[in-house]
């Protein structure tokens, strides 16, 4: 998703970036270029309008104009505005303080519901430890039942059901008591939806609503109707006041243009993404990180959260405050290679980090993995001691290292020089300052 306005978008803001200085006209004309690819990705018109005039004024605002390094503050104005956008830092349901939290999720017929409805419980399930149940408020299609028992079945959640011959309101009432008396933390509501808005879907929802007393109400809208589900949650959100969306079958949608305009135009946030048929294709929506993703900038919150998965917290703390004591030795270097490589190929890992994602010379750039093999080896080959204190690595020890990893005297010296350079870069990243990744790697790479 978001593949084609994502190119003209870095395309543009490429050039802006390339500039020494940037007169108004420059500004003009990207602005311009904004403008069409947000309108050809399909984003509501008053959207763009609003959007582009509000980075344009920043940019004035912040005397862009004239300023040094201009280019990367309309880039970091226009990453700030496509979040805010979107809604801001993503977030999930609150919960209730007295179990169980009511979650209701409305919208048309085949935008996802009964589907959300599970992977919600999944994702509740996983993320936060919660025993969820779901219950089955679509009485309208017979199958419509038994599909929410089977893939609730699937998302490990008890399906409270009485067919199809009772009443919508009654059952729900009847599943908000169940869930409170088997305690369960959160109770999922799937309701019937309609082909279009009408009256009686309108009056079904507020009894329901009137009867439980949801705690949220989610709307489930269909990405691949681009601006036709940003006219419906305008509709829903005249009468049913909903608190978030959540955005199905973005994996069909590769424009992006319900994603881009449903907060501005309705005032509520996505939630929760959708973007497959499988029951973990559903995450909760990041506008932030989606922007930056869009934007070319790399995902670093996701790398972040990648590598947490996988070194334990204390250790990333006591890195941090090695990175800013500048004690980081070959040592610490060894072990955060392993780590790393532990998250996968090393070209999908750069790509999450800025600069290395923008960098237009290291796109498509193949990370030789046999190069890490060699640090890795030299490294292995050292004592404890000249980890340390690299300072150490001459003469006879050089020479012992190289045999011992099978690699040469230059390499070993290569070697070390490299990581006094990061050393000191880290210093400066102590100090608060942003390396510049890529003429790093264009440093490494001569
Ligand atoms: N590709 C894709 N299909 C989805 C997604 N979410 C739901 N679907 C499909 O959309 C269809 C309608 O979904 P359903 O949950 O029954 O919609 P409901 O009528 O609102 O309950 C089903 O075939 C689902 O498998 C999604 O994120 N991606
Ligand atoms: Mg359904």
């Amino acid at each position: 998703m978001f593949d084609a306005l994502s190119e003209k978008l870095q395309e543009t803001l490429a050039g802006v970036r390339e500039r020494g200085t940037l007169t108004e006209a420059d500004v003009d004309a990207a602005m311009r270029e904004i403008r069409l690819a947000l309108l050809e990705a399909d984003v509501n018109f008053k959207v763009v309008k609003q959007f582009t005039s509000t980075v344009k004024e920043r940019c004035r605002g912040e005397e862009v104009i004239g300023h040094l390094n201009p280019g990367q503050q309309v880039v970091k104005i226009v990453n700030e505005e496509l979040a805010t956008l979107m809604g801001g830092s993503g977030r999930d349901i609150a919960f209730s303080p007295r179990p169980p939290t009511v979650v209701l999720l409305a919208g048309l017929q085949g935008s996802g519901k009964t589907t959300a409805a599970a992977k919600l419980a999944r994702h509740l399930r996983v993320e936060h430890d919660s025993s969820v149940a779901l219950a089955a408020c679509d009485v309208y299609r017979p199958a419509a039942v038994e599909q929410l028992v089977t893939m609730g079945g699937r998302a490990k959640a008890d399906v409270y059901e009485q067919g199809t011959d009772a009443d919508p309101v009654e059952i729900a009432r009847w599943a908000r008591e169940r869930a409170q008396r088997e305690g369960k933390d959160v109770l999922i509501v799937d309701t019937s939806g309609r082909l279009h808005v009408d009256e009686e879907l309108m009056r079904e929802l507020a009894d329901v609503r009137a009867a439980i007393k949801p705690h949220a109400i989610l709307l489930v809208v269909d990405a691949m109707t681009g601006q036709d589900a940003v006219n419906v949650a305008e509709q829903f959100a005249e009468t049913v006041a909903f608190d978030g969306v959540v955005m199905t079958k973005l994996d069909g949608d590769a424009r992006g243009g319900a994603a881009l305009s449903v907060k501005a135009v309705t005032g509520k946030p996505i939630l929760y993404a959708s973007t497959g048929e499988k029951l973990d294709q559903f995450e909760r929506f990041h506008p932030d990180r989606m922007a930056q993703r869009i934007l070319g900038m790399g995902d670093v919150l996701t790398f972040i959260e990648k590598a947490e998965s996988i070194s334990d917290e204390r250790q990333a703390a006591e890195l941090e405050r090695k990175l800013r004591k500048a004690e980081f030795t070959l040592e610490d270097f060894l072990s955060q290679l392993k780590q790393v490589r532990r998250m996968g190929p090393l070209s999908s890992v750069l790509g999450m980090i800025p600069g290395f994602a923008a960098a237009k010379e290291l796109r498509g750039m193949k990370v030789d993995e046999r190069e890490i093999d060699r640090v890795e080896a030299i490294i292995l080959s050292m004592t404890p001691e000249e980890r340390r204190r690299p300072e150490l690595i001459k003469g006879s020890r050089r020479l012992r290292i190289a045999r011992g990893s099978g690699t040469s005297v230059q390499a070993v010296n290569q070697l070390v020089k490299q990581f006094g350079q990061m050393r000191k870069l880290m210093r400066q990243l102590g100090q608060g300052k942003m390396p510049d990744l890529g003429a790093l790697m264009r440093q490494a790479g001569r």
